[in-house]
């Protein structure tokens, strides 16, 4: 059975880079559709596919799962080679810990700093509340490559759903000049370097919708 991706604007959607990375990373096949968001249409055609009326959401066979981290667990359990989560229980742990914690969280920089593969790379004035998250998610990616470095690049060595799930902030990261010390660096060019990121963004790049609430 054949699985398709239903996903946003590539140039915006950073929900649907998540599970789109996950499966780029691991060769898994998929169908992609592609429904440009915030049009007059975008409603009822994502409506066709999940109940929610919000992308991604992932089709295989009679079964839709949407929400990014669904999909990626989904994704996990349904394809078990591509160990979706780090091996021993402490480190899933920390591992589901993290990616909860960008799935509920990070509003500040969410809300400033969002996603737009076109927007040429310079720094924006943003309040406080940005900073304290950017804080944050250096913290955490200095201190998993701290602890993993020996095992590869990503945040628990092999690549796992933790990443999928901060890989869009990375781009943010990338766009706003966003610094937080030199594993942050590091694992921003981890994230950038990957050749699915990178067909990602020159997909995102080459659309033509702009979204006017998302160009500032
Ligand atoms: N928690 C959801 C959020 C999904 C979401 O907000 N998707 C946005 C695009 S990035 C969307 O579909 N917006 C269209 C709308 O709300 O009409 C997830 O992780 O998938």
């Amino acid at each position: 059975m054949s699985l398709t991706l239903v996903i946003g604007n590539k140039n915006y959607s950073s929900w649907s880079l998540r599970p789109w990375l996950y499966l780029k990373h691991h060769g898994l096949a998929f169908e992609e559709v592609r429904i440009p968001l915030y049009r007059e249409d975008s409603k009822p055609k994502i409506l066709a596919h999940s109940p929610t009326g919000k992308v991604p959401v992932l089709i295989d066979g009679d079964v839709a799962v949407w929400d990014s981290l669904a999909i990626l667990e989904y994704l996990a359990e349904r394809f078990p080679e591509t160990s979706g989560w780090p091996q021993a229980p402490a480190d899933r742990a920390l591992a589901r810990s993290l990616a909860a914690e960008m799935h509920s969280g990070f509003l500040a920089l969410r809300t400033h700093c969002g996603m737009n593969c076109r927007r040429p790379p310079a720094v924006k004035a943003v309040p406080e509340a940005v900073h304290r998250d950017v804080a944050r998610i250096g913290h955490i990616w200095r201190d998993c490559r701290e602890r993993f470095a020996g095992d590869g690049p990503w945040l628990f060595g092999r690549f796992s759903i933790a990443d999928a799930m901060y890989a869009p902030v990375a781009l943010r990261f990338a766009t706003y000049r966003l610094e937080a010390g030199k594993s942050a660096a590091e694992y921003v060019s981890t994230v950038l370097g990957h050749p699915a990121t990178q067909e990602w963004m020159e997909a995102g790049r080459a659309e033509n919708e702009v979204i006017p609430a998302f160009e500032d």
